[in-house]
């Protein structure tokens, strides 16, 4: 039995990729130091998974930015703007990346979507009529080589054909149209690395543990019968992972593929399927250790999997590639009894080849250590929120009255104009904002120093939205980080790496927190600061929080109690701090949801058993016990749920904001012919660009909506927070904003 990977964490163990390309973006350092960065990064994470023990080391799962990038840019699936520019390659590759303004030009940049139910963003392909599939790139040829001229044998990892195309969109063109020549250029690629000594290829393609079904499994079939008609020699390993491919799983066993890669850990299915039959010819790449969570292995259950599945050639493997957990345990500064319980990539490594050795009949010791680990509870379970949990019934998930009385009761109660306008919470996070956090967590100032910075800043950015005429005013979030870090870090249960950065996109990076135990609230989390903004204005200020979802789809959850308990546990923290909010005064307060979406499970038949059924109760139980006369807001961030509308409904808040500009307000059309109930803040303009949208562009947007939407019902906003952008540009966005508001206002 051997052991393998699916991908590594490519930042680096600090960080370094990061620092190094976000340099080179600034023009201090040279393309040749960014490479000579990139190379000993490659090469170090190379002989750190051979050193810990890893039969087959996978290669090209490095890259710049993103690998979905990195294969349209193989491909020569690039806009035309984009070859026109009179660039350096590595340049042109950041161009699509991340758009380009200079004298060669003035490009935007791709699409970026999530990744399967995971925090990473890929970067969306564009086909048009122009588009011509030949190789135009040697990163995965040089990378091979590389670690080949380093005494490493690696398996090359691409997207796979399949995923690629289904992953991508497509401008008066269809997939199908692009069959032959992908499938020519994969068999170039084949061919290439062959005639270099590689003896395998690895093919990611986790869109088949989606439904594949009707067209879909059309192309599937069309892609795969004509690129393994040659294979040139190599072995190929079809590799899937975040799910079971239950679809199709009978056709890839009968592929003439030389490894199939199945995700243990997602696929619910996946045991039951190898169980009822898997050929002796072919090699199964189980993944069996958790490429996306942080906890050890559980090997006695792991042997047990393995055996019982009456497999004659098994590589154990990890379920996903490492990259969505970070690099190592090492540097974290957790107590022993704590450390003990993690893994992240690099500790994965050992599991995998601890793992062999038991199976190998030669692991006693670490088996012991495992059982160990196991044998006694972890933590002590928190009587008090059981017992709330165990009495929660029907009503306990219902706020009264229903939303059309509530929307009278709150008209009144408010007095707002007609289209009012707010912002979605936060305000610029600058350099000096910041590092004033930063020198309160290390002790530098005082309490009341600190205290006093951000009360500064409240005050003034309230003076600005008096100012300029904002209807519903928010404190600006000064003193959170994360969005939902800030909450772990007060909340009970929670645990906060040092250095656990996973890349959430390009350079960019997030620190999830870890559910350790029962979640529950100690101390009031934003009352202080939205209390002290609302006494310094007669408008209204609007109380922010993260809601329960999000909070979990962005945390490392537990696996000794679902995922529905930890977010019921979060759901009654939140319902504390909402209720103390209204104490203290504060009439509308909005809960974001921002990652609802990202958890929606891969397959449709699941969606509300596997996940609705308990996230959109989990949120009503949050604000089910305000006053009638408390508005509830909530935003989500991306706009891809016109097909959960009516789950969106059932969240039952008074008003929701979300993303629209860039999808082009075509949710609206779903929104009017749903009949959607709830009041909305569709985003009148893209918050993620430095651009200023001018007073009449935002009058056409607004005009547009009103088309759809009844006027009774719009709010006016930005489409996410305002954190990421400039002072100048937030300002001046959101003074045209007011201005388009307050101008499309007196035609009604
Ligand atoms: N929080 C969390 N997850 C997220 C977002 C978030 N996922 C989706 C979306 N927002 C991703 N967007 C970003 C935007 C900015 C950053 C990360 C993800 C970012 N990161 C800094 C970096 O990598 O330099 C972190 C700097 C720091 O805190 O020291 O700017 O909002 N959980
Ligand atoms: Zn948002």
């Amino acid at each position: 039995m051997t052991t393998s990977i699916i991908g590594f964490p490519r930042i680096g163990e600090n960080r370094e990729l990061k620092y190094a390309t976000e340099k080179y973006w600034r023009k201090e350092i040279s393309e040749d130091e960014l490479q000579e960065t990139a190379r000993s990064l490659r090469l170090s994470h190379w002989e750190l998974i051979k050193d810990a023990g890893i039969d087959e080391v996978p290669s090209n799962d490095f890259s710049f930015f993103d690998t979905t990038l990195d294969a349209a840019f193989l491909f020569n699936i690039v806009p035309e703007s984009v070859k026109q520019l009179n660039l350096s390659q590595l340049d042109r590759y950041f161009a699509l990346a991340r758009g380009y303004q200079g004298d060669e030009g003035d490009v935007k940049a791709l699409p970026m979507k999530k990744w399967f139910n995971t925090n990473y963003h890929y970067l969306v392909p564009q086909f048009s009529d122009k588009t011509e599939i030949k190789l135009t790139d040697n990163k995965i040829f040089d990378e091979f080589q590389e670690a080949k001229d380093a005494g490493i044998q690696t398996r090359p990892v691409i997207v796979g054909p399949f995923t690629l195309l289904s992953l991508s969109e497509y401008h008066d063109v269809k997939a199908g149209d692009f069959v032959d020549d992908l499938v020519d250029a994969y068999q170039t690629i084949f061919e290439k690395l062959s005639d270099q000594g590689a003896h395998w290829i690895q093919l990611d393609e986790p869109e088949l543990v989606k439904d594949v079904t009707g067209d879909s499994k059309k192309l599937f079939d069309e892609i795969y019968s004509k690129l393994l008609s040659n294979k040139f020699g190599l072995k190929v390993l079809l590799q899937t992972y975040f799910g079971d491919v239950r679809d199709v799983y009978n056709d890839l066993t009968e592929l003439p593929v030389d490894g199939i890669g199945l995700d243990f850990i997602e696929g619910r299915k996946t045991a039951e399927l190898v169980r009822s039959g898997f050929p002796d010819d072919k090699i199964l790449f189980a993944g069996v250790v958790n490429g996306k969570n942080i906890w050890r292995n559980h090997y006695e259950d792991t042997i047990n999997l393995v055996h019982g599945l009456g497999v004659k050639n098994v590589v154990l493997s990890t379920s996903c590639s490492l990259l969505h957990v970070p690099f190592t345990i090492e540097n974290e500064e957790f107590p022993e009894e704590i450390k003990q319980h993690f893994a992240f990539a690099k500790e994965k490594l050992t599991e995998l080849v601890e793992l062999q050795s038991i199976l190998e009949g030669q692991g006693n010791n670490a088996e012991t250590n495992n059982k160990k680990l196991f044998e006694t509870a972890r933590v002590t379970p928190n009587a008090k929120v059981a017992e709330t949990i165990k009495n929660l019934n029907e009503e306990s998930f219902v706020r009264h009255p229903a939303l059309a009385e509530r929307a009278k009761i709150q008209k009144g109660e408010f007095k707002l104009p007609l289209l009012p306008t707010t912002t979605i919470g936060s305000f610029p996070q600058t350099r000096e904002v910041k590092r004033t956090r930063a020198k309160f967590r290390r002790n530098e100032i005082t309490q009341e120093e600190y205290d006093k910075f951000i009360a500064g800043h409240i005050d003034e950015w309230l003076k600005w939205q008096e100012d300029i005429g904002l209807d519903v005013l928010v404190h600006g979030e000064f003193e959170r980080n994360d969005m939902v870090e800030y909450f772990g870090q007060n909340l009970d249960g929670y645990l906060f790496s040092k250095n656990g950065w996973v890349q959430s996109y390009g350079t960019r990076g997030v620190k999830p927190p870890i559910i350790w135990g029962d979640v529950a609230r100690t101390r009031p989390i934003t009352v202080k600061w939205s209390k002290y903004a609302q006494s310094k204005t007669d408008k209204i200020v609007k109380g922010m929080l993260t809601g329960p979802v999000t909070i979990l789809n962005w945390s490392f959850p537990r696996e000794d109690i679902s995922i529905k308990e930890s977010t019921l546990q979060i759901a009654l923290a939140i319902q504390e701090e909402v209720l103390d909010l209204e104490a203290n005064g504060i009439r509308i307060i909005q809960i974001d949801e921002a990652a609802l979406r990202e958890k929606l499970p891969l397959r449709k038949t699941d969606w509300f058993s596997e996940y609705l059924d308990w996230a959109i109760p989990a949120f009503r139980l949050v604000h089910s016990k305000v006053k009638p006369e408390t508005q509830i807001h909530t935003h989500m961030c991306y706009s891809e749920f016109t097909d959960i509308i009516p789950a969106i409904e059932q969240m039952d808040a008074d008003v929701i904001s979300f993303e629209a500009s860039r999808s082009k307000l075509e949710i609206l059309d779903e929104l009017q012919k749903q009949n959607f109930k709830l009041q909305v803040g569709p985003g009148v303009y893209d918050i993620h660009s430095p651009r200023i949208p001018s007073v009449d562009e935002i009058k056409n947007t607004i005009h547009a909506i009103l088309s759809k939407v009844p006027k009774e019902k719009v709010w006016i906003n930005p489409d996410c927070g305002l954190k990421t952008r400039g002072i100048t540009e937030a300002k001046a966005s959101v003074e045209n904003l007011t201005t388009a508001a307050k101008e499309v206002r007196e035609e009604l």
